[in-house]
């Protein structure tokens, strides 16, 4: 139905009203912003003809280039061994302190080379060849608006053939950790979509799928030896108008025509993830959530322990058991629940988890995309769990632990353990990096000093509730803590867009609009931070915050991450609607380097950049017209 008129992004080019200014010819033709650029004279005709040069270490980067191109050529082009010849040339820098993903791109009339230490910066070459290519090229994603047809090929070539401007460019990324966070547990999005958000990141140059992939809701990857977790938890538990119940509060809420929201990933699908994931130089990082947003997890085996009790086989059953019957705990989780917790006093939690992580690592593995990192979750754990379990109480007798809320450190020291054992760096949820303390007579989150020289790498999202939030990032970053920019107020893709009706998504933390993950700028916050007449800071479209950021702690910054949770996104169609066109400002910040406006604080070359920005927007996504939902 045609209720939102302003979900085109030809409307918010308008709404914007800037771009007109700006002609296209005079922007960059690549995006996100490359560190230096420069565009020449003429251009390089590319036909069936065409050859692909490449070092022996660019091998798999020359199959995938000569199969981009093929797709519009109808041909796939030749492959050659060697850089000194061919109409494409990958070639290996000699300078081999290169950062990782950095390229540096040369167009002749009669070669393009592209150059780099490794296979990350030729693929990146290659993407910025991509982002030259005309809009409307099946390899873009974007088909040309209704009306337009493709430029004719040059007079002389023989068949098809594509033009590429001539430009020198010198690139490498801004950040290391380029993320987008998927939520496939709420609601399952099948392998080929994942394959799909895979191609998008990778033209944009992205690096990180960070797959949340367990949750309340379900369990969505295979665990061999654990089949309930997929069979129970893959499926959703419960109607759609206890859902509804379930979430009075939230955004638009759940979509109650929905029918969807089951599935899972089998092994063979997760490898097949990997291994093209890993052929686009994109990690993918597998989340397992806990100790709370477990309640697929824990009805899971809670079915497990009911079958093998009916076998009698008792020792068994309490293998892998995340619940006690004893713990008489009462909480509410956000999204209240009120059985969604792990017991971590239960030995079988921790055997759970080491199963687990070791399948996963077995996965990674065999798909050729050894782990080295993992996510524990650690998110929002409702206050009164743990409390009236007597396991608990008797695991803080004999730790000597202060209390229950001790519990929270043991739990992530000891899974800090497990991960640490099998050689992965350990990431999660900012929650799991703080301590409660007292001061000056009431009780304030702290950056845990005892995790943060571990090489522990949080997720910092709450830049919007509860007093003194605003500079977590600092805090944490300064306390040691690797740390991700994944602020609710900008990143938070299931946020709606704007306060209508219509539009899908939450917005608990405001509305995330197409300026939002633009106008965001790392660091350099406190500086920059905007003030109301009293000297207030403003709330934040950007971090402000009371700490400054160390200059060891702007060291542990190493990435922003958007993240697009799916308790209101149930189709392809509406991941797409909130990715796009999103996801383009969150890669220009995370790629480019930080504009000048960020530095000089400068509102007219604030605007002027951004009318620049959407216009290359336009150039590479084409008028394409939003999904109506
Ligand atoms: C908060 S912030 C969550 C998720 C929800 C999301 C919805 C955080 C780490 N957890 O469980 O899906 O809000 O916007």
């Amino acid at each position: 139905a045609d209720r939102h008129p302003q979900t085109t992004v030809e409307e918010i080019y308008r709404r914007n009203a800037l771009v007109a200014d700006v002609p296209l010819e005079q922007l960059p033709k690549i995006f996100p912003t490359p560190a230096s650029y420069e565009e020449k004279p003429g251009v390089l005709v590319l036909d069936a003809a065409g050859t692909i040069g490449y070092h022996p270490d660019f091998r798999q980067e020359a199959e995938y280039l000569s199969a981009m191109v093929g797709q519009l050529l109808g041909k796939r082009l030749r492959l050659t061994e060697g850089s000194d010849q061919g109409s494409i040339r990958l070639e290996k820098a000699a300078d081999a302190d290169m950062a990782a993903g950095a390229y540096r791109l040369s167009g002749k009339p009669d070669a393009y080379t592209i150059s780099s230490a490794n296979a990350q910066g030729i693929f990146y070459g290659i993407q910025s060849l991509r982002s030259m290519l005309p809009a409307g090229s099946k390899n873009t994603l974007y088909p040309l608006p209704p009306g337009q047809s493709p430029a004719p090929p040059p007079s002389g070539s023989r068949g098809p053939a594509l033009r590429l401007p001539l430009v020198e460019v010198n690139d490498m990324p801004r950040f290391g950790f380029r993320s987008l966070m998927l939520d496939v547990a709420r609601n399952f999005h099948p392998k080929q979509q994942v394959l799909k958000v895979l191609d998008l990141m990778a033209l944009y140059k992205l690096n990180v799928l960070h797959l949340h992939m367990s949750d309340d809701e379900g369990w969505r990857v295979e665990i061999p030896g654990l089949p309930e977790l997929t069979a129970v938890g893959g499926r959703r538990g419960h109607s759609v108008d206890e859902l509804t119940a379930l979430l009075p509060s939230y955004g638009s809420g759940p979509d109650v025509n929905n029918t969807t929201g089951s599935g899972f990933y089998t092994r063979a699908d997760y490898l097949e993830i990997l291994r093209y994931a890993r052929q686009r130089h994109i990690k993918v990082i597998p989340e397992v959530e806990m100790p709370g947003h477990a309640r697929a997890a824990i009805k899971s085996m809670d079915a497990r322990y009911a079958r093998l009790m009916k076998e009698g086989k008792a020792a068994e059953a309490a293998e892998y058991r995340l619940s006690d019957p004893e713990d008489k705990s009462q909480y509410r989780s956000v999204q209240e629940w009120k059985d969604n917790v792990m017991n971590v006093a239960l030995p079988s939690t921790y055997k759970f988890l080491e199963k687990v992580v070791d399948e996963l690592v077995a996965m990674h593995r065999e798909a050729g995309a050894p782990l080295d990192i993992i996510h524990m979750g650690g998110d929002e754990t409702p206050a009164g769990v743990w409390e009236r379990s007597p396991a608990c109480s008797t695991l803080i007798a004999r730790e000597k632990l202060g209390g229950v809320d001790d519990l929270w450190y043991y739990f992530y020291d000891r899974v800090a353990k497990i991960v640490n054992q099998r050689g992965l760096q350990l990431y999660g949820w900012e929650e799991a990096a703080m301590r409660k303390t007292r001061r000056d007579g009431r009780n304030v989150m702290i950056a845990n000093p005892d995790f943060g020289n571990r090489n522990f790498q949080v997720d910092v999202w709450n830049n919007v509730m509860g007093e003194g939030m605003e500079d977590l990032t600092y805090r944490l970053a300064n306390a040691g803590y690797k740390v991700v920019l994944s602020g609710v107020s900008n990143y938070y893709f299931d946020m709606a867009y704007v306060k209508d009706y219509y539009e899908p998504g939450f917005y608990w933390g405001g509305y995330v609009d197409v300026d939002k993950p633009f106008y965001f700028i790392p660091f350099d916050l406190y500086k920059n931070a905007k003030e109301d007449d009293q000297g207030n800071p403003l709330p934040p479209t950007i971090f402000t915050g009371k700490d400054r950021l160390t200059e060891y702690g702007q060291h542990n910054i190493v990435g922003i991450q958007a993240a697009l949770w799916s308790e209101t996104v149930k189709t392809a169609a509406r991941q797409e609607y909130m990715l796009l066109p999103k996801l383009l400002g969150m890669a220009e910040r995370a790629w480019a380097p930080d504009p000048a406006w960020a530095r000089e604080k400068d509102e007219a070359a604030a605007a002027r950049l951004y009318a620049e920005a959407w216009s290359k927007f336009a150039n590479i996504v084409g008028k394409r017209e939003l999904p109506r939902l």
